[in-house]
């Protein structure tokens, strides 16, 4: 069976009027697998502390440092094509997280991604979100919910919208295993309840523009050792990188310096 070519114009129409966008094909066979092997031995261990996380949901955060399948997906280049038509270059990682929703997991609280940046709306969203189902995402299962062209409505629409209206507006997007939603971060969505008898595993990152903070402290996360041997592109997305003239420098120098071997911060000196 033949892949039909990608028509990046169609998924930034669907993003531009929809606010969201499904790109099926995203990962294959063979990279589900990997992210599988990777993740065992992170799960089945803890559960989330809060609603928002989920009680009987389970997260791995810093997944870009937990299995080279993760820094794949994570500048898989048909997504960075469309991060390219919405943020300013430079953008960055800003949470990079596995979700795994077990049977009886409650809907999560609907919410936007970029809320944290208390910009007034509307607006252009700060961030961008991808989610990917390594599990095939069901009506059942936990599949994301969101709500359609909500990534232009206003503080106030969001403020006074009755709840019921709202939540009846919304949609699981149901896809297969391997294929993934990429969304505006002011588009309103919830993790679906898991109502199947299977856990529903994804994993999801979250990009936002070059001056925004990002969620995951990556410096701190990411070992220096396993960022200095990530490709370029990846440690501009993890922050090496000066977005001019000169966030990002450490002590006056371009931070990948700091990446060089034997590099001490020159505070010490
Ligand atoms: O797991 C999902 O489907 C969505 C989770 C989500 O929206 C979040 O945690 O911010």
């Amino acid at each position: 069976m033949t892949t039909p070519p990608f028509d990046i114009e169609a998924h930034v129409q669907r993003l531009t009027q929809d606010g969201y966008t499904i790109i099926e094909d995203f990962a294959d066979a063979a990279a589900l697998h990997q992210a599988r092997e990777a993740l065992a031995p992170h799960l089945g261990s803890h559960h989330g502390r809060n609603s928002f996380e989920g009680f009987a949901t389970e997260r791995v955060y810093t997944l870009v440092a937990r299995g080279q399948v993760f820094e794949r997906l994570t500048e898989e280049p048909r997504l960075l094509a469309l991060l390219d038509r919405f943020l300013q270059p430079g953008y960055l990682l800003s949470a990079s997280q596995a979700i795994c929703i077990y049977p009886g997991e409650a809907a999560q609280g609907v919410h936007y991604d970029d809320g944290f940046y208390r910009q007034p709306r509307p607006r252009p969203a700060i961030s961008l979100s991808v989610i990917g189902a390594i599990d095939a995402f069901t009506d059942t299962n936990g599949a994301t919910d969101i709500l359609p062209g909500s990534h232009t409505w206003s503080d106030e629409k969001i403020a006074t919208i009755d709840p019921h209206e709202a939540i009846a507006m919304m949609r699981p997007v149901t896809m297969p295993a391997g294929g993934a939603i990429v969304f505006q971060g002011t588009l309103l969505h919830r993790g679906g309840a898991n109502r199947s008898q299977a856990p529903r595993l994804a994993f999801t990152n979250q990009y936002c523009e070059p001056w925004g903070r990002t969620q995951e402290n990556f410096y701190l996360g990411v070992p220096r050792e396993r960022a200095a041997a990530m490709s370029p592109r990846l440690q501009d997305l993890l922050g090496y990188n000066i977005w001019p003239p000169f966030m990002g420098q450490v002590t006056g120098s371009h931070p990948l310096k700091s990446l060089e071997d034997g590099w001490i911060a020159p505070v010490d000196r």
